[in-house]
């Protein structure tokens, strides 16, 4: 008779955790959409009304995963941990397009909204690590084309990555951890309720303050994810959740 398998863990991570890590969050005062309107970066129109100024936009924010100062945080670390030492499955489904999760060493990891250091070309559909600045006039080191480069970033209006596989681990898991996100985005903001319809998991927001979804919410521990996400995964790994 062999021992059932623990129950799988679905992680779902927004710009919270890596606020510790000195990168903006989109909503919080002084946030991204405080500074540049997401119709004018952050969707297609945007990229074909204006590329060079979405490059720019894209090209800031890659830049700032250069410096050193922006290293992964003790709330990246401990889920890293948590898929190293925790016995069943974990999955990391991340909204953010930084690249700390996997610097911290996670590796179960669906990166559901692209990510800032790869590029894609819309002539050959070429995606390809990219660290420098992209413009109009880059050519496609794939097959050379000039002005099909983009950022490889969902926008709105446009499918996330991967949803097949996330609502597959979604359905088949026993805890869902939501973390430094407001709710604000669908589908990612879905996943909560989508649980709940299916009753199966039990459900953590782990956040700064009570998101306006928290009441979907089986559970709520409040304060910096770098305090919250490692004192959380301590409790995984001892066995030690309530009502799980
Ligand atoms: C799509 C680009 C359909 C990358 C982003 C219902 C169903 C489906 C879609 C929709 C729907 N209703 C509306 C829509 C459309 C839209 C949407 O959701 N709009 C919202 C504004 C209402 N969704 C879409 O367009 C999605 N696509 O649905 O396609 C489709 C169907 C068929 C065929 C084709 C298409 C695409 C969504 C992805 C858009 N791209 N960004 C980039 O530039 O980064 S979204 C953007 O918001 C970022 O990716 C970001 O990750 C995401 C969510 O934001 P958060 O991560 O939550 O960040 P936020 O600042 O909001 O919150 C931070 C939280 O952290 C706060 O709560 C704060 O308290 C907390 N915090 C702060 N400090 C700390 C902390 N917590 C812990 N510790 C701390 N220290």
């Amino acid at each position: 008779m062999t021992a059932a398998a623990p129950p799988s863990i679905v992680i779902l991570t927004g710009a919270g955790i890596s606020r510790e890590s000195g990168l903006d969050t989109f909503r919080c005062a002084g946030g991204i959409w405080s500074q540049v309107r997401l119709e004018d970066v952050a969707t297609p129109d945007g990229f074909r009304r204006d590329p060079a100024r979405v490059h720019a936009f894209y090209n800031a924010r890659r830049a700032q995963l250069a410096d050193p100062a922006v290293q992964p945080n003790p709330a990246h670390q401990a889920l890293a941990r948590l898929e190293q030492e925790y016995p069943g499955e974990v999955l990391l489904v991340t909204q953010n397009i930084d690249d700390l999760h996997q610097r911290a060493g996670s590796q179960a990891i669906i990166p559901m909204h692209g990510e800032l250091r790869k590029i894609r070309c819309d002539a050959c559909a070429t995606v390809l690590p990219w660290d420098q600045d992209c413009s109009p006039q880059s050519l496609c080191p794939a097959c050379g084309n000039g002005g099909s480069l983009r950022p490889h970033v969902v926008w709105f209006g446009e499918m996330p990555l991967e949803m097949d596989r996330i609502y597959a681990a979604l359905d088949d898991c026993g805890l869902f951890l939501s973390i430094g996100t407001s709710g604000t985005v669908y589908p990612a903001a879905g996943f909560v309720s989508h649980l709940s319809d299916i009753g199966l998991a039990h459900t953590v927001e782990l956040n700064l303050t009570p998101s306006d979804g928290a009441g979907l919410f089986d559970d709520g521990l409040y304060g910096p994810a770098g305090e919250q996400v490692p004192a959380l995964v301590d409790r995984i790994l001892r066995g030690d959740i309530p009502g799980w």
